[in-house]
């Protein structure tokens, strides 16, 4: 890829021979993904695939993020099979630009979420060898293309201060706990050499820096990324 492919009209992309330059968002919950990655919706080189929520929160009709918070050992098992699926769904689709950008990642879902639940005894051991077989086996015989992560690291403090802003009503009973908890996680993943991960590029944020200033900041990152990809 070059830094002409930003000029690539839509035809072009089309004929374009390579797999696209796959860039992942990772970071703690509120920490700022959504944010970086609408900065990148405005280039039509790019495809920015959200995460998907929207599912989560309807599957077959029952939200099963809401049913995790409000009872992790009883559906965390069920969230994160489905997860695991709509990840792999979003790894997988072919898409006709050069760049694509995923908020979160089937990676992140195993050596965070499924980290945490098992760390807080709700995950029977049995469920997590399922979707431990589960990941295994599509890491090993799929596919899945990633030049680039990007941590977005936000302290819990301020974390905690922006999921309480959105108030999102899943997300009502989060604890200071859970989130520092989770970032901790999220940096023991992003840095320890043993993972299945550790040999992915990784270029790490500031996501402290004020809502108003972000954009400012992420504009930095256009010639990052740009230089990355050519
Ligand atoms: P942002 O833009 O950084 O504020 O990101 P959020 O908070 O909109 O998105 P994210 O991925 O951190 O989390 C959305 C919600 O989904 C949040 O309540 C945590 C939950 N979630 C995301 N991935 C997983 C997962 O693999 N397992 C579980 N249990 N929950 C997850």
């Amino acid at each position: 890829l070059s830094k002409m492919a930003f000029a690539m009209t839509n035809r072009q992309y089309y004929l374009y021979p390579k797999k696209p330059f796959t860039i992942l968002v990772e970071g703690n919950i509120g920490s700022g993904k959504s944010l970086f990655l609408n900065h990148f919706k405005r280039y039509p080189s790019m495809k920015v695939f959200d995460e998907p929520i929207h599912a989560w929160r309807d599957c077959g009709g029952h939200n099963l993020l809401d049913l995790m918070y409000k009872d992790p050992e009883k559906w965390g098992f069920s969230l994160q099979s489905y997860i695991q699926l709509t990840m792999l769904e979003q790894h997988v689709k072919p898409i006709k630009e050069p760049i694509k950008f995923m908020e979160r990642s089937i990676f992140s879902a195993r050596h965070c979420f499924v980290e945490k639940l098992m760390k807080d005894g709700m995950l029977t051991q049995e469920s997590a060898a399922v979707l431990d077989e589960w990941y295994k086996w599509i890491i090993n015989n799929v596919d899945i293309p990633v030049d680039l992560v990007v941590y977005m690291r936000t302290s819990p403090e301020i974390v905690m201060q922006r999921i309480k802003e959105r108030n999102r009503q899943e997300e009502k009973n989060i604890t200071y706990d859970f989130i520092k908890d989770l970032h901790e996680i999220h940096d023991t993943w992003l840095c320890d050499t043993k993972t299945d991960t550790k040999k992915l590029p990784l270029v790490i944020l500031d996501g402290n820096v004020d809502k108003n200033n972000m954009e400012q900041e992420f504009r930095k990152y256009d010639s990052y990324i740009m230089d990355c990809i050519s």
